[in-house]
């Protein structure tokens, strides 16, 4: 079976986290992901929080299956010549490097795009044009600057990043769909475009519903949070919400039986209006059906911690995983708080290919998460991810076609490492 981007070469300079997600999807649907890495160290993740010393670390082969490793020195002159016929061979040049970095390589878009016209080049920056646009960000910097961190957490509390990488990650995938949207301009243009993605822009995508709600408070108060039924005044800024659900629906965090020793007993429920008189019977309320205290959604809003506090008594009387089952029977949206170890012994997630155990040949087996993505007729079969500089003899060889002697001479030179 063919893969959806089978044939489209991919020059990756990406490092750390944000790029390199970007481009493992792009391998996972079939383009050919060459990762250009600099001799000696490579992508710095490898030494980053090793589990197994001297052995690519989990950071680094859990984000990069699927590539081929060729080390290229881009600052020696043959090293330079090297990446001008990559540039010439790929379709779409990938990085995520700090602002200037590839100017200052000597391959800025103008010199790109005069060697190869059709080749797209996609970069992440923290910032787009403004006053930080010469800043380096991580994940977190992003997270607070995208809006996420001002409205994480609990009102009286300090801003929260999430454990969810939707600064590096979120942003690779932002990344990727430029990439391959790009890529079908292409076929009736002719050419290749920039694609760019700041981390800023990405989480303030994924924070939408917050802006909306800062626009909402100019017409009153936000009646679905919490602090609405507390009687506690809205302020100027969109608030951090604790676990109140972001949507229309009523939502929160209880507990379950054994949450006093298991800091994931816990369930997410949602009071979901067409469903209001199945919870009722559930939870040994029917009066509440009727009651006009209960029985409408606008009613219910100025009374979310009585009502949430009557459910998590029916809670606490379930382990999560009890309460899911009942709930379920009369469609209650509801879901588990499920811990990292819960999840990976999951078996259904293993079926599906979104948990993979891949074999490697320095740390033997590990698990690592799949493809999320699911095409019926481009499957991703899961590769553990190039050692250093595995294929630079193979890409000189098969997609630079390069002499023998030619390649002598790059090696002797140090290019490669
Ligand atoms: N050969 C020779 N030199 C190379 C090379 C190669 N193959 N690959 C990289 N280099 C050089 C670069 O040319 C650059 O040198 P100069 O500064 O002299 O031009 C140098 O390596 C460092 O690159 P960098 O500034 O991108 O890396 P850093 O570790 O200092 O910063 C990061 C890392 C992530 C903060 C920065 O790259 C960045 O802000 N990227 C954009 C935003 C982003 O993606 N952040 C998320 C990262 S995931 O958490």
């Amino acid at each position: 079976m063919s893969k959806a981007l089978e044939g489209v070469k991919i020059l990756d300079f990406t490092h750390v986290q944000s790029g390199p997600t970007c481009t493992q999807l792009l391998a996972w649907f079939g383009a050919d992901v060459i990762k250009v890495e600099r001799p000696g160290t490579g992508d710095i993740t490898r030494g980053q929080l090793q589990d197994i010393p001297n052995v690519d670390s989990l950071y680094f082969t859990m984000l990069n299956h699927n590539k081929r490793s060729i080390t290229l020195d881009t600052k020696n002159q043959k090293g330079k010549e090297v990446l001008e016929h990559l540039i010439k061979t790929c379709d779409v040049l990938v990085e995520n490097f700090a602002p200037g970095v590839l100017d200052r390589m000597g391959f800025p878009w103008e010199v790109i795009h005069a060697m190869n016209p059709r080749m797209i080049v996609a970069s992440i920056k923290g910032f787009g044009p403004g006053p930080y646009e010469d800043c380096k960000v991580y994940e977190n910097v992003a997270q607070c600057t995208g809006g996420a961190a001002s409205t994480t957490g609990f009102r009286d509390g300090l801003p929260l990043v999430t454990g969810a990488q939707i600064g590096d990650s979120g942003t690779g995938l932002h990344l990727a769909l430029g990439i391959v949207t790009a890529l079908y301009q292409r076929t009736h243009s002719g050419k290749g475009q920039m694609v760019t993605c700041a981390m800023q822009d990405g989480v303030l995508n994924l924070c939408r519903v917050k802006l909306r709600d800062q626009q909402r408070l100019d017409h009153g108060p936000l009646k679905e949070y919490s602090q609405y039924g507390e009687g506690i005044a809205f302020g100027d800024a969109t608030p951090r919400a604790g676990n109140d659900s972001g949507g229309g629906q009523p939502g929160r965090i209880l507990k379950c039986k054994g949450w006093e020793t298991d800091p994931n007993a816990y369930i997410y429920f949602i009071t979901q209006a067409p469903v209001w008189e199945k919870i009722c019977d559930v939870i040994g309320e029917p009066d509440w059906k009727t009651h006009a205290d209960y029985a409408k959604p606008a009613a219910r809003l100025s009374r979310l911690n009585e009502i949430f506090t009557r459910i998590e008594q029916w809670t606490m009387t379930k382990t999560k995983f009890e309460a899911m089952d009942i709930l379920n029977q009369y469609d209650i949206p509801c879901g588990p708080i499920l811990s990292m170890k819960e999840i990976a012994e999951d078996k259904s997630l293993r079926a599906t290919g979104t948990l993979v155990e891949v074999d490697h040949p320095e740390r033997g087996k590990y698990l690592s998460v799949g493809n999320p993505i699911k095409l019926s007729d481009s499957p991703a079969n899961v590769v553990r991810s190039p050692l250093l500089g595995e294929h630079t003899d193979e890409i000189l060889r098969d997609v630079l076609k390069l002499p023998a002697t030619q390649i002598e001479a790059i090696k002797a030179s140090g290019a490669t490492g």
